[in-house]
């Protein structure tokens, strides 16, 4: 992958389980749209996701899977000519193909980054909670890899869900703060977060985030049979009164609910209210129509998702790693040369 002149994005997902709407509505799907315009790079970051101890076999079943989640959400990589594969517009590789990722954190947690920094991080505090003295230094450390990632591309824009805001506003610090030590090498990188679905909430909790590594009860997998699923959104928590109506402060549950079934069907939460309105009795019917969208949807992503095959995706990992590790290498390098390594 030679420098161009198109902007670049950069994203990725951990494949520390199994990948929800969340991750989809408030992510992947943004790439996607994003892709034609972008010179487009996402990575399944599995050293993050061992940053929490991992099963071995599970760990490597994921990283594949979660290739062929970006696949059927639309991520076109490979050159077309697999069975179900498309025109190249992304690069999709796995991080630990690339060795300047972990080179590269290492000397930010050197010569830019302080023990303050990170101590400002609410995902570890969430993350950690009363472990916080037991977790793995990897845990607490993840957000520095997480500005490597992103600083060794010349990244413009980093598409996230809204949890990953502040991990990429610290990788601007870092940048920033490199630059003026060392001289210029890192490109300060902007946030980029969709303004509905960023923050998708559990549907056993509307306080707290939908989440892969919480109980499956509270996310709808992407890999959820269209019945999975509906019994799901059927036993999800709901809010007090009868209304159906987008209010996050008094009606978070059914907020979260409108949400969905907006983002999946492509219609204005408005114009939800207005034929909910009309068309529910109550609460259990509204769940129902967001079932039922929810299945469909399901149901035409699990065809695409099925169609690829696991040496499909080991040769486009393969391929996007030799594309993006030369870039990698130099910034690696001019960083080795800014600290006098080189
Ligand atoms: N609930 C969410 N709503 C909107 N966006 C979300 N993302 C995650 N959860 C939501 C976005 O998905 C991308 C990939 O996330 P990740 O797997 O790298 O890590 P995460 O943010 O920690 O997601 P999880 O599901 O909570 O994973 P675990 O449980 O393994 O930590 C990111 O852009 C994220 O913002």
């Amino acid at each position: 992958m030679s420098k161009t002149s198109k902007r670049t994005i950069f994203s990725g997902v951990q494949p520390s389980g199994t990948l929800h709407i969340g991750n989809y509505l408030g992510a992947i799907s943004n790439w996607v749209k994003m892709q034609d315009e972008y010179n487009s790079i996402f990575c399944v970051v599995d050293y993050h996701a061992i940053t929490v101890k991992q099963d071995p076999k599970e760990l490597s079943r994921n990283i594949l899977d979660v290739v062929k989640i970006y696949m059927a959400s639309g991520i076109s990589a490979g050159d077309g000519s697999a069975p179900g594969g498309s025109p190249e517009k992304s690069v999709i590789f796995q991080q630990s193909d690339v060795s300047a990722h972990t080179e590269l954190a290492w000397i930010l947690n050197c010569a830019a980054a302080r023990v303050s920094d990170l101590n400002k991080m609410t995902q570890f505090k969430d993350k950690a909670g009363e472990e916080k003295e037991n977790v793995s230094v990897g845990l607490y450390d993840y957000p520095i890899l997480m500005a490597a990632d992103i600083l060794l591309y010349d990244t413009d824009l980093v598409p996230v869900g809204e949890d990953q805001k502040q991990h990429v506003e610290l990788a601007r610090v870092l940048a920033r703060r490199f630059n003026s030590q060392y001289g210029k090498v890192f490109k300060v990188p902007g946030v980029e977060i969709k303004k509905e679905g960023a923050r998708i909430m559990a549907l056993d909790d509307p306080a707290k985030k939908m989440s892969k590594s919480a109980s499956p009860a509270s996310y709808i997998a992407l890999t959820d049979t269209p019945d999975v699923a509906a019994k799901k959104i059927m036993r999800a928590v709901t809010d007090s009164g009868y209304d159906i109506k987008y209010d996050k402060k008094n009606k978070p549950a059914i907020s979260n609910l409108l949400t969905i079934y907006s983002l999946i069907t492509g219609e204005d939460i408005k114009k939800l209210e207005i034929k909910c309105e009309r068309e529910c009795s109550g609460y259990g019917d509204f769940k129902k129509k967001v079932a039922e969208a929810l299945g469909e949807f399901l149901e035409t992503f699990q065809k695409k998702y099925n169609s690829f095959e696991d040496d499909e995706v080991r040769e486009i990992l393969k391929n996007g790693a030799e594309k993006v590790r030369p870039v990698a290498e130099e910034t690696l390098f001019m960083v080795k040369h800014k600290l006098g390594i080189i």
